[in-house]
């Protein structure tokens, strides 16, 4: 089994505390931390289909997403780069009522290594919450909403809406996540949509360039 295959299967079983080693050793090995990466992105989605079927359940669900977020953080070194050019802050979050933040957290680390300061709002962020962080920090240039569940897409547009009739001026907002497209970014008033966190880099560099 090569070093991928096994931190794949270990995510999957969500052994947290083997992960970290065996990332360290997939990269060791050669493996490229995108590839490494992939294969894990690649295991949760193999774990919510067998949530869908009813073959696992909530809690493994939990542990598979607590073994691949220990895998990233060994990843992390060595997806970032060092950006010369500060691009300003950016606020990021997960929209109310949703608790899944790996993919948003993917997309913090993307966004800080092109150059963003980060302010994590972490998850079930209403968008009052959204607002008020965009007012309240300085130098804000984008606020990033991330959602994973179609039930807290309406979350997502209030938190739009909000944010757009608040009067916060040179503020973008760029939206993602699995239930996230570019037709329904464009229909809640979106100025950008990403699918994943190195598209969401790129978008988001272009969209405080503009
Ligand atoms: Co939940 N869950 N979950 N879950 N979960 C999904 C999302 C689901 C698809 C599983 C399934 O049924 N097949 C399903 C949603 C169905 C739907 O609405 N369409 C689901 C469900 C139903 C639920 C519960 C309702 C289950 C229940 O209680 N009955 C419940 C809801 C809780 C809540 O949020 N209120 C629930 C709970 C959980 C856990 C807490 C157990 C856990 C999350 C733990 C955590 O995040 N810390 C969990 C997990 C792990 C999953 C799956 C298995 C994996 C999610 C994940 O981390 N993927 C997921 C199945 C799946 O994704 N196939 C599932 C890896 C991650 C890297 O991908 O987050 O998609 P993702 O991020 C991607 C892109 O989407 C994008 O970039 C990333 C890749 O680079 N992206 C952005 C994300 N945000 C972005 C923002 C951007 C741009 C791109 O710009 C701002």
């Amino acid at each position: 089994m090569s070093k991928i295959a096994e931190v794949k299967a270990m995510v999957e079983a969500g052994k947290a505390k083997l992960v970290p080693g065996l990332v360290q050793e997939a990269l060791d090995a050669g493996n490229a931390a995108g590839d490494i990466l992939e294969g894990m992105i690649e295991s949760m989605g193999v774990v919510g289909d067998k949530f869908s079927s009813g073959e696992l359940f909530v809690p493994e669900m939990l542990m598979a997403a607590k073994a691949m977020s220990k895998g990233v953080e060994v990843l992390k070194p060595h997806l970032t780069g060092d950006s010369a050019k500060s691009l300003g802050t950016c606020v990021i979050g997960t929209v109310a009522g949703d608790l899944h933040d790996i993919g948003k957290n993917l997309v913090a680390m993307m966004l800080e290594s092109v150059g963003f300061t980060i302010v994590d709002l972490g998850v079930d962020v209403s968008a009052e919450k959204f607002v008020n962080a965009a007012k309240d920090n300085a130098n804000v240039k984008l606020v990033a909403c991330s959602g994973l569940l179609t039930t807290t897409m309406p979350a997502m547009k209030e938190t739009v809406n909000l944010l757009k009739s608040s009067g916060l001026s040179g503020v973008k907002v760029i939206v993602g996540g699995a239930p996230v497209s570019q037709e329904m970014a464009d229909m809640i008033g979106a100025d950008g949509f990403a699918a994943d966190a190195g598209g969401a880099a790129v978008k988001a560099k272009e969209l405080v360039s503009a």
